[in-house]
């Protein structure tokens, strides 16, 4: 549907155009002389100009950050968290320093509701209007009523991704199996797999919604029984997963891993490192025949932010069409932002494993979020799974 979606995106475009043009008004004849009244002040940012962000890594084109410095003489720190579990942790325990931090959505939800994050001042983000109004409609009704809090960075999902050559070799007269969550749920794969590597995201809400999906329940689920269930199978598989990963990229693309449960644009970023080393390796992101687990990072603003007037001139300044296409172009991942269509490069577009197409995306599993309680016990399953207990 993602592609599709790009093309309806031009073609809706093309079409309001020309319609907008049918039906302009006529000019009015003799139209009053308006009213002369004094400027609406211009509101003035007397703030320091600093700006901190946290944000995952490989997200940021290189020199957006230097970008915005030049342009608005504002110093931005920049720093990367690898889970949402981190950056949680670090919200909960407060007064983190940043201004603008990017949760995946799963987490978001707790987050405002807990009174981690402040209101957009929606007046000083003009280019809010860029975002595609479907999905903001989608995350108002699923995480943040009325869009009051957050801005998507980008999305992805979460996948099975292969460097198909060791695979293949590894796997001998096995053939690859039709649903790609065997390579790392089912023992008859991972057995032959953990000769060249399985790596894992090492993190509970990554791990533990595949594994529900892949034993046919809810992704999503609140109930801590699901998770055992969930755990007593990766109980299964434990002895073959040689890496829990916080350095994906690197794990796949420097042949540490075969095959790893990872994130779509880290995959193809995995892959294209690969290429740049000239690496004869294939490395590719997979379509699990059962669907893979959609997610959105988005940008919120802290509670205590020192310079939210900062963080919405950066949040302006990325949601501009030139900017959020170049995110998707180099880093991999969808854009929400509609005005980007346009500029997204066509072999981006074009890849399956970054723009799903109509029928893959109807198999996706929608993001969610779970409670306190549920995240704790996840928490400990998982854990537990990974000790080996
Ligand atoms: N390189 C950027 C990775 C961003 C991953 N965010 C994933 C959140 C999934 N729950």
């Amino acid at each position: 549907m993602m592609k599709k979606y790009l093309w309806s995106f031009a073609l809706s475009a093309l079409v309001l155009a020309a319609c907008g043009k049918k039906e302009e008004p006529p000019a009015p004849v003799a139209a009053p002389a308006p009213a002369v009244s004094a400027p609406a002040p211009v509101a003035v940012n007397t703030e320091e100009k600093m700006l901190n962000i946290y944000n995952w890594p490989d997200y940021v084109p290189e020199g957006m950050i230097a970008a915005f410095e030049k342009e608005t003489g504002i110093k931005v720190n920049y720093d990367t968290f690898e889970t949402n579990e981190a950056l949680h942790a670090k919200l909960v325990a407060g007064n983190t320093g940043y201004d603008i931090v990017v949760p995946g959505s799963v987490f978001a939800k707790p987050q405002i509701e807990g009174g981690m994050f402040q209101p957009l001042d929606k007046a000083k983000v003009k280019n809010l209007a860029n975002l595609d109004a479907p999905i903001m409609a989608t995350l108002a009704k699923n995480t943040d009523p009325d869009n009051k809090y957050l801005v998507p960075w980008a999305w992805g999902f979460t996948t099975v991704g292969i460097n198909k050559t060791k695979v293949t070799k590894a796997l001998g007269k096995l053939p690859m199996p039709e649903n790609a969550w065997d390579l790392v749920f089912k023992p008859e794969y991972t057995s032959k797999l953990k000769s060249c590597g399985i790596a894992y995201l090492d993190s509970p809400t990554e791990i533990i919604p595949v594994a529900l999906h892949y034993i046919g329940k809810d992704a999503y689920s609140n109930d801590p029984a699901d998770y055992k269930a969930a755990t007593d199978m990766l109980a299964k598989v434990r002895k073959d997963v040689r890496i829990f990963s916080s350095t994906m990229i690197d794990d796949i693309a420097g042949g540490k891993a075969c095959v790893a449960i990872g994130w779509s644009g880290d995959i193809n970023i995995a892959a294209g490192r690969a290429k740049e080393n000239k690496s004869k390796d294939e490395i590719e992101a997979l379509l699990p025949s059962t669907g893979a687990l959609i997610f959105f990072d988005t940008m919120a603003i802290t509670k205590d932010a020192a310079h939210p007037n900062n963080a919405q001139a950066f949040i302006d300044f990325y949601l501009r069409p030139e900017n959020a296409a170049r995110m998707a172009n180099e880093m991999n991942y969808p854009t929400a932002n509609k005005a980007a269509i346009a500029q997204i490069k066509p072999e981006i577009a074009g890849n399956k494993t970054i723009f799903v197409e109509g029928d893959y995306f109807a198999k996706m599993i929608a993001p969610s979020s779970f409670t306190n309680e549920a995240r704790e016990a996840m928490a400990t399953a998982y854990n537990s799974f990974k000790k080996g207990k």
